[in-house]
């Protein structure tokens, strides 16, 4: 049996996939209301797919519990955190229920951690836990690290077909492992060593996130004299070794805002295109912020409370506001005390922010400029619904004519 540890938007999907392929599992959650929700038979949020694979789990004899089960095989994932003022990963929830494992695990069993971890972090903090708890790494407890690589809005696809690493001690354990992923995930698994995968993970979102920051800060430029960024950008990425990635108001979600933090912190002399790269997608939400008061005074729209931002999420089609840079905008608004923009977005039901709007129409009849911050399908079938606004589009989904850009 396979204890999954942590049923959020990565522990969830895969305990599911697992047990849909005939893998015996439990998924624990210290969550008491989560495991509720989860057996009275309702997924935790929303997802492409997600019901139709719950169901699927369930009628395999998936089990749900806030108690650590006693097996041979644990999955950890569970939140990591970064500290906003060392930069540094904060593994303490690994780390809490690692130690929990050890006190109910039989000898030999294998502990594969796939929360996101920064380059050294199961060395240093994960490793120490095995000695002080009078075991030993190898013998007693197996470490495995397995790192997820899944699309929030594509999760269900890319957990069966997206290639995965694996980093074990041991290479006979990383192969053992292999075989269980390899029960529903039909891309190829490279085993490697802990370091190399715990590396492997944080520098891929880095290298996204570097190359978002690349794109904002052509916007910047572009912006300053004028210039129509994407048609740059498009003319650009016709050359076959060039291939730009779309502006934005700001990079949220848990992973790329936060994993290239970890190398900031870790290797601060060393990591400076990443230290910028994150300093120029923190500052988007900044950017867009000081936008919409220049288009306010070309326009003559005096009232911040006749603009509207149209989302809320990370971005389209989820309905996740993790690091949003929605919220992020709305805090930056506050803290200069010009509060009153109104907000909508379809994916989230309960109110989270003020002058929050449950109906698209209720929310347009209140404005008369909107700012796209997140392409929902939603707005993108809806957008002749916006003409007579002024309309900024931070993501370049609108063709009605006069709409402002980045
Ligand atoms: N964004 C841009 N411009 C772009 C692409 C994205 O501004 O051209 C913004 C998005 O709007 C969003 C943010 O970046 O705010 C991140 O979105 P994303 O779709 O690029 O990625 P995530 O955070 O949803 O998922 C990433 C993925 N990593 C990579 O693509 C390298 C995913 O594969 C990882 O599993 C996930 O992080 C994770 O959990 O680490």
């Amino acid at each position: 049996m396979v204890n999954v540890i942590g049923m959020g938007y990565i522990g969830l999907p895969t305990a599911l996939m697992m047990a849909a392929h005939g893998v015996e599992v439990t998924g624990t959650d210290y969550d008491q209301e989560r495991i509720a929700t989860l057996n009275k038979g309702h997924v935790t949020f929303k997802e492409k797919g997600l019901k139709e694979l719950f169901s699927a789990a369930v009628s395999s004899g998936i089990k749900f519990t806030t108690e650590y089960k006693t097996t041979d095989t644990y999955i950890i994932s569970v939140p990591t955190p970064y500290d906003k003022f060392s930069k540094k990963v904060d593994a303490e929830y690994v780390a809490d229920a690692v130690r929990r494992v050890l006190k109910i695990a039989p000898a030999g069993t294998t502990i594969v951690i796939e929360s996101t971890v920064s380059p050294g972090t199961i060395d240093k903090f994960i490793r120490p836990l095995i000695e002080e708890a009078g075991l030993v790494c190898g013998f007693d407890v197996h470490l495995v690290h397995a790192p997820e690589r899944i699309i929030p809005g594509n999760m269900i696809y890319e957990l069966k077909n997206n290639n995965r690493t694996i980093g074990a001690d041991d290479v006979a354990v990383g192969r053992r492992i292999k075989e269980l992923y390899a029960s529903f995930c039909h891309g190829e698994i490279v085993v490697t060593d802990i370091r190399t995968a715990e590396m492997t993970k944080v520098v891929e979102n880095t290298y996204r996130a570097v190359n978002i920051a690349f794109a904002n800060e052509l916007a910047k430029i572009c912006r300053h004299d004028n210039m129509d960024i994407y048609e740059i950008i498009r003319i650009c990425n016709m050359h076959p070794r060039v291939s730009i990635l779309q502006p934005g108001p700001g990079v949220g979600g848990h992973c790329i805002s936060v994993d290239p933090w970890f190398l900031v912190g870790d290797y601060p002399s060393l990591a400076k295109v990443i230290d910028e790269s994150m300093k120029t997608n923190d500052n988007m939400p900044d950017f867009v912020l000081n936008r919409i008061y220049e288009i306010m005074k070309e326009k003559e729209i005096r009232d911040i409370k006749r603009v509207g931002l149209y989302g809320l999420t990370y971005k389209e089609n989820v309905d996740d506001m993790r690091e949003s840079p929605t919220l992020q905008l709305l805090e930056s608004q506050e803290r200069h005390l010009a509060e009153g923009l109104k907000v909508y977005d379809p994916f989230i039901t309960e109110n989270v922010v003020k002058n929050q709007f449950h109906s698209l129409d209720e929310f347009l009849d209140s404005i008369d400029m909107v700012v796209i911050m997140v392409k929902h399908n939603e707005i993108i079938e809806n957008m002749e619904r916006l003409r007579g606004k002024v309309i900024f589009d931070t993501h370049n989904v609108c063709d009605i004519e006069g709409v402002y850009h980045l």
